[in-house]
């Protein structure tokens, strides 16, 4: 029997910008296997010391890579992590780096439980659009997109364009 081909994406962007909201409901209408890069870090211990300043563990991004690669050679993958340039570029067919208004952002951060210095950093993350200049820089242009993400309307036109691209990448691929 031949297997289908399914794509990998990347769903990334500054903490808080909406990628674990997009990713489950993108997974529940493609049928792909969501990963969030930050819970399987705690599920399988794939730290390598704590950072004072932040308080919190620091991901271990070889084990990372050595715990994702064979489901990633599969294909049919959705990753999600608020980083990107650790992961082999040959790992993805597509890139979103989701994007916020600053406001939107600090209102969102601020009731997870954010302040100071915390909140301020990654306000200005998105405010500097780091996270699309490291995608940028990972990747082919060409496969980099900005998604705004700012309404549940945003939300749900990046849902509905995404699973389109993916039905798309299938029929062309197998
Ligand atoms: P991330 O995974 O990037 O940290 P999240 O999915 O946890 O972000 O979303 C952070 C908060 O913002 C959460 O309360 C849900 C909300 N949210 C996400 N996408 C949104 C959108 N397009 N419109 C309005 N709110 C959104």
């Amino acid at each position: 029997m031949r297997i289908m081909k399914r794509p990998n994406i990347l769903l990334t962007g500054t903490p808080g910008v909406g990628k674990t909201t997009l990713g489950k409901e993108l997974a529940q209408r493609t049928g792909l296997n969501y990963v969030n890069v930050g819970d399987l870090a705690q599920e399988c211990q794939l730290f390598e010391g704590f950072d004072e300043e932040y308080q919190c563990p620091i991901l271990d991004e070889d084990r990372v890579v050595d715990e994702l690669e064979d489901r990633m050679g599969d294909g049919g993958v959705i990753i999600d992590y608020h980083g990107c340039d650790f992961f082999p570029e040959r790992w993805f067919d597509i890139v979103f780096v989701l994007r916020t208004d600053n406001t939107n952002l600090y209102n969102r951060l601020e009731s997870r439980g954010y302040t100071g210095k915390k909140l301020q950093d990654n306000v200005q993350c998105e405010i500097f659009q780091t996270i699309y200049e490291e995608a940028m820089e990972a990747y082919k242009d060409e496969i980099v997109h900005q998604l705004p993400s700012n309404t549940p309307e945003d939300l749900e036109r990046n849902l509905e364009q995404i699973v389109q691209w993916s039905e798309q990448w299938m029929k062309d691929n197998n």
